[in-house]
């Protein structure tokens, strides 16, 4: 069979064939708080969800005299009202997160300043249909949801057995078994799992892990961990991640990830957008990915200092997968410097992004923000490799920007 010969593309024509192909190609989301429609519409969307955004209620605070207290007391659509006022109207949009709602409207074919007509647009739209519209706006083809067995909304979601959406994978959320034990140990024991406060014993954390595994069927298991996060460590959340959680993990085949660095509730006046970021010590991952290197894990941490290590410990442990610029990291300055030293040291052997979408919408200005970041880098690193004597061809680019954004998590999800 005569193999088409591959063309090199030039240099100059680079920027544009990877743009092109980032445009083309649609991406796996590997972490949101997206929520598939059959789980009782735990799903935020829509202009009022997408302006009362955590981050924008952070940011209200800094361009109004409006005290948290009187905020939290307005309705959602007075709450949006007071942000879309001050960010919007009073003050230029021009933060990451406040240029997104703009990006989202303007990406729907909606005026970019009229909040009424976006209230009755999203009013009159089918959610099913449109998450689909908003899932190809985004260019993703699936999204990964975070979901919590011990969320007294959601778990009795999951016990009536919510249809497959090929849409969402569902993800095992650990932070109120592994942060909060002590306020949710009764949790357990209600159900007929055998536990203490003391978390003395492993075999009814495993049993409540087994059993829902059996029932979600996640992609990994995750947790995020405060900035303090020591691991191995005698306490609770030591002995159950080693004996309870990895053993678990390796069972079912599971990776499990790591998101390190939250300083929680620094201010919790803000609630969710209350907590903080700090620098983690991530000899923690080195003993992880060293001491138990049959798991294999998903790290994302969320101080800006902590990169670099990030990516020395993935190439010392094969098992490590470096993934997404997170939360604080996600603005085109910081991601931009993030990524050009993952390429440098990891080639193509990582995570770029996750959305962290919490309002479905969100998909389109996050990873529009990622394919506008992503593409002047990628073009510089076949740049300096054509300079350095070897061109790339157009399916070269396009088999990259695959493995960057679906192979590698397919690979990795994969049992
Ligand atoms: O713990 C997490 O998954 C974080 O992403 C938090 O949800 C955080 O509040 C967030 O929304 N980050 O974008
Ligand atoms: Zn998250």
């Amino acid at each position: 069979m005569t193999t088409v010969p591959q063309v090199s593309v030039a240099s100059a024509d680079l920027l544009a064939a990877v743009e092109q192909e980032l445009n083309a190609a649609r991406f796996i989301d590997v972490h949101t708080h997206l929520f598939m429609p059959a789980l009782r519409n735990l799903g935020l969307w829509g202009i009022d969800q997408l302006i009362t955004y955590h981050y924008l209620e952070a940011e209200l605070f800094r361009s109004s005299r409006i005290t948290p207290r009187q905020y939290f007391a307005l309705s959602k659509r007075e709450q949006a009202d007071a942000i879309w006022n001050a960010l919007f109207v009073e003050n230029t949009p021009v933060s990451e997160a406040a240029r997104g709602v703009v990006a989202v409207l303007h990406g729907l074919g909606l005026g970019t300043s009229d909040l009424g007509e976006a209230r009755e647009f999203f009013a009159s739209q089918p959610l099913d249909r449109h998450i689909d519209r908003v899932f190809e706006l985004g260019g993703i083809s699936e999204a990964v949801m975070t979901n919590d067995p011990l969320d007294p909304e959601e778990a009795p979601a999951w016990e009536h057995g919510p249809a497959h959406d090929p849409r969402f994978h569902p993800v095992l959320r650990l932070d109120r078994i592994l942060n909060r034990w002590p306020d949710h140990w009764r949790a357990l024991e209600s159900k007929g799992y055998e536990a203490d406060e003391r978390g003395s014993s492993m075999d009814g954390v495993r049993r409540f892990l087994a059993d829902w595994v059996r029932r979600m069927k996640p992609v990994y298991m995750a947790v995020s961990l405060p900035d303090t996060f020591q691991f191995p460590e005698d306490s609770i959340r030591g002995r159950l991640l080693a004996q309870a959680i990895l053993p678990a993990c390796r069972e079912f085949h599971l990776p499990l990830s790591l998101m390190i660095g939250v300083r929680y509730q620094v201010n919790p006046a803000i609630r969710l957008a209350g907590d903080g970021a700090g620098k983690a010590d991530l000899r923690a991952v080195e003993r992880l990915c060293a001491d138990f290197g049959e798991n294999r894990y998903l790290v994302s941490v969320l101080s800006r200092e902590n990169q670099h290590e990030l990516c020395v410990y993935a190439r010392k442990f094969s098992n490590l997968m470096p993934f997404g610029c997170w939360w604080f990291l996600n603005n085109p300055s910081i991601v931009e410097e993030i990524t050009r030293e993952r390429i440098e040291m990891l080639g193509t052997s990582f995570i770029p992004q996750h959305s962290d979408a919490r309002v479905l919408e969100q998909v389109i200005y996050k990873w529009r923000n990622t394919r506008r970041t992503m593409a002047p880098i990628l073009a510089n690193a076949y740049g300096l490799l054509a300079a350095d004597g070897r061109a790339v061809t157009r399916e070269e680019i396009r088999r990259d920007i695959h493995r960057l954004f679906r192979g590698n998590f397919e690979k990795w999800i994969a049992p």
